[in-house]
C-alpha cells in the first residue's frame, strides 16, 4: 500500500475494504445526483503502531465547511454530558478566572458553551465549519473559525496564552494530520495543563461490528494502545481512562504534560487487555473483517425479506448510515424513508443511496411498520421520547451486531 501510517510512516494492513463511499455528511438536492463525489474507503491498521486508520481520506475541506450537516445540539443526551465535563472541569481542576480552555471541533457549542455560561470567560473554541461556528458565536462563545494544528496552536499562544485544559470530543479521530494536532497540543498546553479527548473506542467497534463507526470524517478510530504511543512520541503522558456509553462505546482518555503522573489503575486494566488481545497477533483484525461481511449478509437478508411486506424508515440520518447504506447497497427498495430533526438534513437524499429525508412531523403522519435505527447510539434518548410521544404499532430494529428487532418498550 502506498499510504503509510500517519503516525509511525510503517506499513498499513489492510482490515476491511467498504467499497465506493460518498461524503457522510454530504446530504443532497436531487440536481446533486449526477454531480456525486466517491472514494474508496479502506480500513487499516497499523502493524506497528496499531492505529487503526482509513487508507484514502477526502480533502477535509470538502468534509468542515459552512454547510457542514451535523449539529451536536440535537441530542439532549449529549448536552447533558458536555455539561457534566464542565462540572467535572471546574470541580478537578479548579479552574481559576484566567486558566484558558480549548475545545477543538465544539460545534455549536460543546463543552465550553456551559463554561461561558458558568461564567468562564477563558474560553475559546475552534472549528472549521463556518456555519457552526456561526452558532458557537452567537450563543456568545469566543470562537475561532479554523482547522487546529500547530499554526493555530502558536496562533492561540500569541493572541491569548497556553492554556490549562485542551479538549477535544469526537473530534481528533476527524483529522488526518495528527502529528500537527499533537504537536499543537504540546506546545499549547501549560506545564500543569490536562489534554481531554474521547473518541469511539476502538475494540468496541471490532467486538460490536459497529464497523459503521468507520466513514470519512473518523479518519481513526484510536485504541488506548494507538493512542498511547500518539502521546509518547509527543513527550506527554496519558495517565488515566474513562470508558463511556457514548456513541456505542467511547473511551475519555487524560493526558498531562506532567510526566510523572502515575499511571491509574484504569489504564493499566485497558492497557494490558488490548496488549493481551494484540498478543493473538492480527486475529481481531481479521475476525473484524469477517463479522463485517457476515453482518452486511444479515442485514440485507433481513431489510429484503421485511421490505416486501413492510414499510421500513430510518430514524436518524447519521454519518454511521451513509456507510451501512452504500456498504450493503440499500436504497428505496428497502428503507422508503429517513426522518430527521435537523433543518440542514431536512428534504434532501441520503448520500450515495438516495433515500429522501423528511421531518418529524412526516414522520407521526406516516408511521412505518419498522423503524430502522440510523441513530442507534441514541436510543435510550429516542425511546424515552418516543414511548411518550408516538406509538409506533410495529417494531424497532438495529443491525448490531446483527440485524434484529428490539423492541423493548
Ligand atoms: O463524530 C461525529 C459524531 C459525534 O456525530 C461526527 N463525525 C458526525 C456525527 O455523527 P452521526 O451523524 O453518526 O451522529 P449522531 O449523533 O448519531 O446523529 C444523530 C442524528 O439523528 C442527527 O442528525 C439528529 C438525529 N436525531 C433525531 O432526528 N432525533 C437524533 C435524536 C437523538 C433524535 O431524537
Amino acid at each position: 500500500m502506498s499510504v503509510k501510517c500517519r503516525n509511525c510512516n510503517f506499513e498499513l494492513i489492510e482490515v476491511v475494504d467498504f467499497g465506493k463511499m460518498p461524503i457522510s455528511n454530504a446530504f443532497l438536492d436531487r440536481s446533486d445526483f449526477s454531480n456525486e463525489y466517491f472514494y474508496n474507503m479502506t480500513a487499516t491498521v497499523c502493524k506497528n503502531c496499531y492505529l487503526f486508520q482509513l487508507l484514502e481520506q477526502p480533502d477535509p475541506k470538502m468534509l468542515f465547511h459552512e454547510n457542514y450537516a451535523f449539529f451536536a445540539g440535537t441530542s439532549n443526551s449529549m448536552q447533558k454530558h458536555f455539561s457534566e465535563l464542565s462540572d467535572e472541569l471546574f470541580n478537578k481542576y479548579q479552574l481559576k478566572k484566567d486558566d484558558l480552555v480549548v475545545e477543538i471541533g465544539c460545534n455549536d457549542g460543546g463543552v465550553i458553551s456551559y463554561l461561558k455560561d458558568k461564567n468562564h470567560f477563558a474560553h475559546l473554541g475552534v472549528d472549521p465549519s463556518k456555519n457552526v461556528y456561526e452558532k458557537s458565536k452567537e450563543k456568545g462563545i469566543n470562537m475561532m473559525n479554523k482547522f487546529f494544528d500547530i499554526n493555530t496552536s502558536n496562533e492561540i499562544v500569541k493572541e491569548k496564552s497556553k492554556a490549562k485544559i485542551f479538549i477535544s470530543l469526537n473530534t481528533l479521530a476527524h483529522i488526518s494530520n495528527i502529528n500537527s494536532v499533537f504537536e499543537g497540543i504540546e506546545s499549547l498546553l501549560n506545564d500543569d495543563g490536562v489534554f481531554i479527548s474521547e473518541d469511539p473506542y476502538l475494540f468496541d467497534v471490532l467486538e460490536k461490528v459497529s464497523y459503521d463507526q468507520i466513514y470519512d470524517e473518523h479518519v481513526f478510530i484510536f485504541s488506548v494502545t494507538s493512542m498511547n504511543n500518539l502521546c509518547n512520541k509527543y513527550g506527554l503522558n496519558l495517565y488515566d481512562l474513562k470508558y463511556l456509553n457514548t456513541h456505542g462505546g467511547s473511551m475519555r482518555y487524560y493526558v498531562s504534560k506532567n510526566k510523572s503522573l502515575p499511571k491509574t489503575n484504569n489504564f493499566n486494566y485497558f492497557f494490558n487487555k488490548e496488549k493481551n488481545i494484540h498478543s493473538e497477533g492480527m486475529r481481531c483484525y481479521d475476525n473484524f473483517n469477517l463479522n463485517c461481511i457476515k453482518s452486511k449478509t444479515n442485514l440485507t437478508n433481513f431489510l429484503n425479506e421485511q421490505s416486501n411486506k413492510k414499510v421500513i424508515a430510518s430514524y436518524g440520518a447519521t454519518s454511521k448510515s451513509t456507510t451501512i447504506f452504500n456498504y450493503c447497497n440499500i436504497n428505496t427498495n428497502q428503507i422508503k424513508y429517513i426522518t430527521d430533526t435537523t433543518p440542514t438534513k431536512i428534504n434532501k437524499f441520503s448520500p450515495g443511496t438516495h433515500i429522501p429525508i423528511y421531518d418529524y412531523d412526516y414522520f407521526t403522519n406516516n408511521k412505518p411498520d419498522i423503524c430502522f435505527l440510523g441513530a442507534w447510539n441514541h436510543s435510550n434518548e429516542i425511546f424515552i421520547k418516543e414511548k411518550n410521544n408516538f406509538s409506533l404499532n410495529g417494531k424497532w430494529m438495529t443491525h448490531t451486531p446483527d440485524a434484529m428487532f428490539i423492541n423493548d418498550f
